[in-house]
């Protein structure tokens, strides 16, 4: 077998960001809205850069506008998901997008998008889990209401708690009241850090947010310090190597620090981020890392029972996912 075709987790999958274009372009024809600049000639999202990307996602989000909206596109987000043979998921939600933080809002949003993944799971097996997200160049004044929806709303679907967005803009530790107030609910965290922000943005998030997950986290590799510290703490990193090379974050996979933090002994695991955007799959991330670095199934078996053993879900469901996975 192929192994792009092995069973998968996948722990870092931006929810919108998930949206194939089609999709978007069809919910704008249905709304009237007009996003026609957001599209290449050919279909895709267009973008140069990742203040380009952070614009143009937002724009797109501007079509999803109901909780249905978001029914549909969870449903047709874990059908793609299904197409890669992922078998569990967790996604970052924004109650950004969903009721502008309001929580009466975000409950109805949030409502809609477990309706779409417990019909997919009845029907198909797959797993979905959430993780409320709060966008880091909105600031920290925002990122409470998020904080406070996810909060509310944490149990066994919604399990953590994250942040996302434009890395440069303001500290890590400005979002501590945030993190810990999620921390306090017991759900479980994770930061984008060191995707643009260097390893001290790396380091803040783990010193002042207390995170158990880092998002990217691939300049990690610049700090020798930084790399025993995340083995010593096992802190996982949920490496997205075609979102770096598409963003410029690494030139080529044959550059990306992937393969020397795995080496160096950190916890790495590999997603997608926002697969539409950045023109890829679960399945070509594999191909493309088996190609790479002559990675074999053992390799992939490896990087997907870190994952389990990272995902933020309660044990029962880590153990139904390891079968899945046909892993002890
Ligand atoms: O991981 C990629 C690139 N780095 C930083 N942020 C994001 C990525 N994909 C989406 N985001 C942000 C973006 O600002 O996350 C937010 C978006 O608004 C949504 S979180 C459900
Ligand atoms: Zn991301």
């Amino acid at each position: 077998m192929n192994v792009s075709q092995l069973a998968k987790v996948e722990l870092h999958l931006h929810l919108e960001g998930a949206a194939p274009a089609a999709f978007i372009r069809q919910l704008a024809h249905e709304k009237n809205v007009d996003i026609s600049g957001i599209f290449t000639p050919d279909g895709g999202y267009d973008f140069e850069n990742f203040i380009e990307f952070l614009a143009v996602y937002e724009a797109a989000t501007q079509v999803l506008q109901s909780p249905e909206d978001f029914q549909r596109l969870t449903t047709a987000v874990l059908a793609e998901c299904m197409a890669n043979d992922v078998v569990y998921v967790e996604s970052f939600l924004s109650p950004e997008f969903c009721g502008g933080g309001d929580l009466s809002a975000w409950r109805e949003y949030l409502h809609a998008i477990r309706e779409a993944a417990a019909q997919a799971e009845r029907q198909h097996g797959i797993i979905m889990r959430g993780i409320p997200t709060c966008i880091r160049h909105l600031g920290p004044e925002r990122a409470k209401a998020t904080a406070r929806c996810a909060a509310e709303t944490a149990g066994d679907w919604i399990v953590g708690f994250g942040m996302g967005g434009d890395e440069m803009q303001g500290r890590q530790g400005d979002f501590a009241y945030s993190f810990d107030m999620a921390h306090e609910a017991g759900l479980h965290l994770t930061s984008h850090a060191g995707e643009w922000g260097g390893a001290a943005s790396v380091w803040q998030a783990i010193e002042d947010l207390r995170v158990v997950r880092i998002g990217h986290g691939v300049q990690a590799i610049e700090d020798p310090a930084l790399v025993t510290e995340l083995v010593a703490r096992e802190i996982v990193l949920e490496v997205c190597p075609g979102s770096n090379v598409a963003l410029g974050v690494a030139k080529t996979l044959a550059t990306h620090p992937i393969r020397a933090l795995r080496e160096a002994g950190v916890k790495v695991t590999v997603s997608t981020d926002d697969p539409p955007f950045f023109s890829t799959t679960m399945r070509q991330e594999y191909q493309s890392l088996a190609e790479a670095y002559d990675w074999t199934a053992d390799d992939f078996r490896d990087l997907n029972a870190t994952a389990a053993a990272a995902a933020f879900c309660d044990e029962a469901t880590r153990g139904r996912v390891l079968e899945k996975l046909e892993l002890p």
